[in-house]
């Protein structure tokens, strides 16, 4: 029996929504409808849409239309499977109303954004959707960025989008809405401001101006390990409810999401759905991001680099967990949180990172390392290193990826500089100022990262 809203009345070892999704009606637009939105923030708006129907999801695919194929003939409902050893728990999420493709024409994607009822647009485009140059800044030469500043009333890249439905907006003479950044930057809702507001001037200063003023950019840091699904995953999941999704999302029970409360055109009552708003993000973010992300990526090339294929398995290996566990102590040195809160931090991840039931590729944390070392490792090492800190274990790590570039072909967007300057040796890779910055002329830097290669 296929997944859809007549079948699931018959499906068994369910969760089912707990609202009549007849009544609901679209208040979100999602940039990058992947897995990971599909298990956090669509789940959180599940839980309001009891109370507030008014704030179902349109997604947005940027590129391919593998996610609208699966989800449409579903009537956008998908399975979350919860797993950890002692089970699997199975739910279907109805907050995702439709699914469009902006590859196949941006017009369906700008009558969404530019819809009144829309109140917010919420992203999820990975690092490398925000269009950043190596210090933050749009990056203009950026291929997709210069194409929009050519026809920006056709827009491609996301700075261009959220841009053009801010003009359509504001020509219309409606308010606003809330972009709600969910990628994994520090201080993401001021790092895409910074890129859609250089976007808008380069267009328009009087619409920069507007921006500036009316829109507001709230932070989130967002948790969730959601490996991608398999087809072993889709067999387990239609075993266990009878029901064959062609797109069910797997992920671990642990869940947070912590907000800076800013939504001048309105948002659900998160809140009552379990999610943490506070003023400023950024301790929040600072500790997730190094001590999570920053042992995630050490763990993915170390565990690459030795043959270990998922997260649990580089665990069982003695060494690398305890380099996971130093990584974690040594960037916990860097923040400013309680010390007995973050080693508290240090023993759940751990604990998340061993989850047997997961099946999280290293290959898929591999991904994107270019975007992803400044702000997880790089940072934590030159606050370390200012501080007389203990910084080789982060080290570590970036002597990791320097390696994996020499044996595996990346999948990354800066794979052509990366492969080139990985054939001529680590040194080449450490002189790529878009990744390192001044850490390129930190002699200190160099040596320790270079002392602590891998065989
Ligand atoms: C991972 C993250 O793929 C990666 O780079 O480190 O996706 C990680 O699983 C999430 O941030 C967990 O919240």
């Amino acid at each position: 029996m296929k997944l859809t809203p007549d079948a699931l009345t018959r499906a068994r070892n369910i969760q089912r929504p707990a609202y009549d999704r007849a009544h609901v009606t679209p208040g979100i637009v999602h940039l990058g409808l992947g897995n990971f939105h599909r298990a956090h923030q669509a789940v959180y708006v599940d839980e309001c849409l009891a109370a507030t129907p008014d704030w179902g999801i349109r997604g947005v695919s940027l590129r391919r239309p593998d996610m609208r194929d699966a989800l449409a003939p579903q009537s956008g409902l998908y399975t979350l499977a919860v797993r950890d050893g002692a089970g699997t728990a199975a739910r279907v999420i109805g907050s995702v109303l439709e699914v469009v493709v902006a590859g196949e024409g941006i017009g369906p994607v700008l009558a969404a954004m530019t819809d009144p009822a829309t109140r917010i647009v919420s992203l999820t485009v990975t690092e490398k959707g925000y269009c950043r140059d190596g210090a933050g800044d749009l990056g203009q030469a950026h291929p997709a960025v210069a194409a929009d500043l050519a026809t920006p009333e056709r827009p491609g890249s996301v700075p261009g989008l959220l841009v053009e439905a801010l003009r359509a907006r504001r020509a219309a003479g409606a308010p606003p809405f809330t972009v709600l950044s969910c990628d994994n930057l520090p201080e993401n809702g001021a790092a895409l401001a910074r890129v859609v507001l250089q976007f808008a001037a380069l267009r328009d200063t009087e619409l920069a101006e507007w921006i500036t003023a009316e829109v507001a950019f709230p932070s989130s840091m967002v948790d969730r390990i959601v490996p991608a699904t398999t087809e072993a995953d889709r067999a387990e999941i239609a075993a266990l409810t009878g029901l064959e999704d062609a797109w069910p999302v797997v992920t671990e029970p642990f869940c947070q999401w912590v907000v800076e409360d800013r939504f001048p055109a309105g948002r659900p009552d998160l809140a009552a759905a379990g999610v943490q708003f506070v003023s400023d993000v950024a301790p929040y973010e600072h500790m997730k991001l190094r001590m999570l992300n920053g042992a995630h990526s050490t763990l993915a090339y170390l565990g690459q680099l030795r043959g270990h294929e998922t997260v649990a398995d580089v665990m069982g290996d003695a060494e690398l967990a305890e380099l996971v566990a130093d990584v974690m102590t040594q960037s916990a040195g860097t923040l400013s949180l309680p010390q007995d809160e973050l080693s508290a931090y240090a023993t759940r991840l751990q604990d998340r990172f061993r989850n047997p039931a997961l099946h999280h590729m290293t290959a898929q944390i591999a991904m994107d390392g270019s975007q992803k070392l400044p702000q997880r490792l790089l940072a934590p090492i030159a606050e370390a290193h200012a501080a007389g800190r203990p910084w080789d274990a982060l080290a570590t790590g970036v002597a990791g990826w320097l390696r994996y570039l020499e044996r595996f072909a990346p999948e990354d967007p800066m794979a052509d500089e990366l492969r080139l300057a990985a054939a001529k040796g680590p040194d080449a890779v450490l002189d790529l100022r878009a990744v390192f910055g001044d850490l390129s002329d930190a002699h200190w830097f160099r040596e320790g990262v270079l002392a602590r290669l891998p065989a």
